[in-house]
């Protein structure tokens, strides 16, 4: 097992789209047990393998409330495969743009297309947080970023502010 580091906004990587993961392989296994590890620690309720460098389609999740056991869950190549016209909207934050909250509107409830840790096909249907936090790794797999679904004000005030807070740092 490894803690990880966690890519931060504005890292170009995270633009990058994750290709699929073809075979489930000792590798594998080993990058998502760095990413449970990481996740836990930071802690956030979802990780996408680009958040720690790996362009792959890998998504952790674990959705237990505090007093809850662990629920940790995978999805390898997650496929959006049906999204409702029905809107929700939730207040995300996202652990590359860390202190950072704002209200997204994204479909109340989606189809989800997944493979899991033993490689078998599944399809479920997700509302409520899951169907939230998973639109949001599915979109990390495609180099986008929970900022790009509000204003570009809002948006490019805080691309701006981490911007400089990783100037100061260098
Ligand atoms: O920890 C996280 N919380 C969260 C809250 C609302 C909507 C989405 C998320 S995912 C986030 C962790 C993260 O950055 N995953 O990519
Ligand atoms: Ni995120």
């Amino acid at each position: 097992m490894a803690l990880r580091d966690i890519l931060i906004l504005p890292d170009k990587r995270l633009r990058q789209v994750s290709k699929p993961v073809g075979k489930i392989d000792a590798a594998t296994k080993q990058l998502i047990e760095d990413m449970f590890e990481t996740m836990y620690a930071a802690p956030g309720i979802g990780l996408a393998a680009i958040q720690i460098g790996e362009p792959v389609r890998v998504v952790t999740m674990d959705l237990a409330k505090k007093d809850e056991p662990k629920q940790p869950q995978v999805f390898i190549n997650p496929e959006l495969t049906w999204s409702s016209e029905a809107k929700n909207t939730h207040e995300e934050g996202c652990l590359s743009i860390p202190e950072f909250y704002e209200e997204v509107d994204r479909p109340a409830e989606v189809k989800i297309k997944y493979t899991d840790l033993q490689g078998e096909q599944h399809e479920i249907a997700a509302d409520g947080l899951l169907a939230t936090c998973i639109q949001h790794e599915v979109d990390h797999l495609n180099g986008v970023l929970f900022i790009d679904h509000i204003s570009k004000l809002k948006r490019d005030r805080v691309v701006k502010k981490f911007t400089k807070q990783l100037k100061r740092a260098e």
